[in-house]
């Protein structure tokens, strides 16, 4: 029956489902700009996990025990199958996974600043977990919330694991600051390097988000950019304090008038430059997902063959 409404028909019953906070499935009509932005936000999302195994993935063969290994290869293969379900829910947009692998590994596609720095030590898997996963939770969990049924979806599962992601971080980072004073330093070190980066992961300021009024407008997304860093902002303060580490913003302080937490300012131009390809690591990341795309070209062409066997065997 849709089919026979036309665009202005179309238009208003896809508002009125926005208005009454319903979901947009796959099948339903959407406006061509509301299709787009999911396929960038989607696949940008879904580039970010598949990247964000190689900070953490470096570090598999030299993890302090056996038990750090298998946990540390299972939260990496967690972001493998984060990846997955995102690239088949941006699909069902109408993009193809090839498409999207082809604008990634040409260096076309954007994915987290945060996967452009590097992890030289092993107190940096505490600081990823505690406070990559963390923010990602802080953003992801109203993402659940998505207009779009199949982000919305995939976002429960995903934060489900995240929220092991993070406290097995957590917990990484209390070990070493209860250990010997170079095990705490080192910890304080990791998270050192790693807060700001991680305060930049949820976007610009609002004032200089293009994207952000349209996407709340569509409740893709629920809380700006600056909200949501405020809120992790808050969530981590009192973790320092468990964690017996120092938080690295020296002149942050809670503005009990505007209920605000006031932070120094971020380094946005490093954030620009990162977005550049000029991070301390984007040319590896690509370099590196590259070479694992063609490495895997074996496998997709026996994957092929033998669906095309199971197919006609079918027939
Ligand atoms: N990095 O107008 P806005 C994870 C771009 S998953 C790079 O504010 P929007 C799990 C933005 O794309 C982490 N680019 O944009 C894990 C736009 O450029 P465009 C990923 C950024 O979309 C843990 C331009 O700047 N999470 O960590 C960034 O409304 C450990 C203007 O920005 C998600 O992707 C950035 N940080 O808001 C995995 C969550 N920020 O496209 C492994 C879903 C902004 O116009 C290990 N995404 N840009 O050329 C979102 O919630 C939103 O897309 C935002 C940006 C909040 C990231």
């Amino acid at each position: 029956m849709t089919a026979t409404l036309d665009d202005a028909a179309q238009q208003a019953r896809f508002d009125a489902l926005i208005d009454a906070d319903e979901r947009i499935e796959p099948r339903d009509w959407m406006p061509e700009a509301y299709r787009k932005t999911l396929i960038r936000q989607i696949s940008q999302h879904a580039h970010s996990e598949i990247i964000g195994m190689q900070p953490e993935g470096n570090w598999i063969t030299r993890a302090p025990s056996l038990k750090r290994k298998a946990i540390l290869i299972a939260k990496v293969q967690d972001e493998a199958g984060h990846g997955l379900y995102l690239y088949s829910a941006a699909q069902t947009l109408g993009i193809s996974r090839e498409e999207m692998t082809r604008q990634l590994i040409e260096g076309q596609a954007r994915y987290s600043s945060i996967f452009n720095y590097h992890t030289p030590t092993w107190a940096d898997m505490g600081a990823i977990g505690w406070l990559v996963d963390g923010a990602a939770i802080c953003n992801q969990v109203p993402l659940c919330r998505a207009s779009y049924g199949p982000y919305g979806r995939a976002m429960v599962r995903i934060c489900k694991e995240e929220s092991f992601h993070q406290r097995q971080g957590f917990e990484i980072l209390l070990t070493l600051s209860r250990g010997t004073p170079q095990q705490k330093q080192m910890a304080q070190d990791a998270v050192n390097r790693w807060y700001f980066p991680s305060l930049m992961m949820f976007g610009p300021p609002d004032d200089e988000s293009p994207n952000s009024a349209q996407s709340m407008a569509w409740k893709i997304k629920r809380f700006s950019n600056d909200e949501l860093r405020q809120r992790f902002v808050g969530m981590l303060q009192p973790q320092f304090e468990a964690l017996g580490l120092e938080c690295p913003d020296k002149e942050l302080y809670f503005d009990e008038e505007t209920g605000r937490w006031v932070m120094s300012e971020l380094d946005w131009e490093e954030f620009r430059e990162v977005l550049r390809g000029n991070g301390e690591a984007n040319a590896e990341r690509i370099r590196h997902r590259r070479q694992a795309h063609d490495e895997g070209e074996w496998v997709r062409e026996a994957a092929a063959a033998f669906a095309a066997k199971q197919q006609s065997a079918a027939a």
